[in-house]
């Protein structure tokens, strides 16, 4: 069997060398043409545990070979970004033009899966008429379906083996022939369904997080108006048998939860009442982190304040800064006339004009430290580290990530968010 992967991001990339190194025959293919050059010198353009060695692995076997064009195959697997767009409805031409790309090199008996989270109904009203293209009869002579992916960044290999599957096919052919292929490296449990449901199936687990976090949020708010801290208090339901409150925090970010929630949205605006509102609420944590922060400030009475900005990454221990919440609370910041630094371990090269990748310069002259995503880094930080620097000690945890007690005995005053 040879499979070629449309797409070599943080989920084309990992699924190709998962691939490759249970024996099968991969190409992978990107439209970034650095991207491809690095990858095939076994440089890594995204950070994932266990990635590296599995990319040299792949690439020394000989099973994996890379290009910025498909080659024939027998299945095709897309794994190409689904943003949406400033005006919140899904971006559908990066799927649209894999689609494309792929035409002139299908034959019969190839299968085509889509594995980038979409709309319910994007492979039947988009795909599907584009492959009609090929003159191969959908269903006998192509097979189609959408298996979503659905691992964590940052847990990306033991979830692509152990996580269960759902395989959504236009026909039973096309599910089971997908379900086949997974069962390559998949350990967990494969569900067959149709295409639609699949893709309905992925849109609602992102969406009941967002929805989840959203409460969360919520209860941070109201926790803040009476006295109580709101981590506790969701420690404490979460002992409940059906209870699972998710977290508050800064906002929500990523390429998925704070975006596929919208895929809903647009199909029904009239309907998805509570979904929309979740995304608001959510949207609305930077700012409301931002007036925290001059709040505290003003209550001090610090005046031309400064804040050292600790975690850019949209969540913790990635490197990845895309729809980050911490670009929303600067943005605030700015609009606050508020002054910063940002430091965050895991970016390592500065794209922000305010951005340091020196801790001790990050916290020089500093009023606040506030830690905006849970790096394993800063949960351990040592207030030592900062101290000689900081102007004026006071941490805020938007987290609740930190040891609290070793920053209040080093003379910090401690301020969380949701309490
Ligand atoms: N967050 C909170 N509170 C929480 C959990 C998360 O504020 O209790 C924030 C994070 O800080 C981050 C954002 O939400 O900014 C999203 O992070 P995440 O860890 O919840 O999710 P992603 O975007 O990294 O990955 C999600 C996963 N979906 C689910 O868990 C249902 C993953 O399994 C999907 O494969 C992925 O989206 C995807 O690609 O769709």
């Amino acid at each position: 069997k040879k499979v070629c992967v449309i797409g070599l991001g943080y989920i084309g990339l990992p699924t190709a060398v998962m691939f490759a190194n249970h024996g099968v025959q991969v190409h992978g293919v990107d439209i970034n043409e650095k991207a491809v050059n690095m990858i095939k010198q076994k440089q890594l353009h995204i950070e994932e545990e266990g990635l590296q060695e599995r990319l040299n692995h792949a690439i020394d076997s000989g099973k994996f070979t890379v290009s910025t064009t498909p080659e024939e195959a027998d299945v095709f697997i897309i794994a190409v970004p689904s943003p949406i767009n400033e005006d919140k409805t899904a971006n559908l031409d990066y799927v649209r033009d894999a689609t494309k790309s792929l035409v002139p090199y299908l034959r019969k008996g190839n299968l085509v899966i889509l594995e980038s989270t979409v709309p319910p109904r994007t492979v039947e009203d988009v795909m599907l008429p584009i492959l009609k293209e090929t003159n191969l009869e959908i269903g006998t002579e192509l097979f189609v379906s959408h298996s979503p992916e659905r691992v964590i960044p940052g847990r990306i290999f033991e979830e692509l083996t152990n996580n269960d599957r759902i395989v959504g096919g236009i026909n039973e052919e096309s599910a089971r022939l997908t379900a086949e292929l997974y069962r390559t490296f998949v350990k967990g449990t494969i569900h067959l369904t149709d295409a639609t449901t699949a893709e309905m199936v992925k849109v609602i687990e992102n969406t009941y997080r967002d929805v989840n976090i959203a409460f969360a949020n919520e209860l941070a708010k109201i926790s803040e108006k009476i006295g109580i801290n709101v981590w506790e208090a969701i420690r404490l339901a979460n002992f409940h048998p059906r209870v699972n409150i998710h977290l508050p925090g800064p906002g929500v970010g990523g390429h998925c939860i704070a975006v596929d929630p919208w895929f809903l949205v647009e199909l029904e605006p009239e309907l998805a009442k509570i979904i929309r509102l979740a995304r608001d609420t959510n949207d609305s944590m930077p700012e409301y982190t931002a007036l925290k922060m001059k709040r505290i400030l003003e209550e001090k009475g610090i005046q031309h304040g400064r804040v050292a900005l600790f975690g850019l990454a949209f969540k913790g221990n990635v490197d990845d800064m895309r729809e980050s919440p911490s670009l929303e609370v600067i943005h605030h910041l700015e609009r606050l006339g508020i002054d910063y630094t940002a430091y965050d371990p895991h970016i390592k090269e500065n794209r922000l004009s305010r951005q340091t990748q020196h801790i001790e310069e990050a916290v020089s002259h500093a009023d606040m430290i506030v830690i905006l995503t849970d790096h394993n880094e800063f949960k351990s930080l040592q207030p030592e580290l900062v101290d000689h620097k900081v102007r004026t000690k006071i941490i805020f945890d938007t987290k609740n990530c930190i040891d609290r007690q070793m920053w209040e005995k080093e003379g910090y005053e401690v301020y969380l968010l949701g309490d």
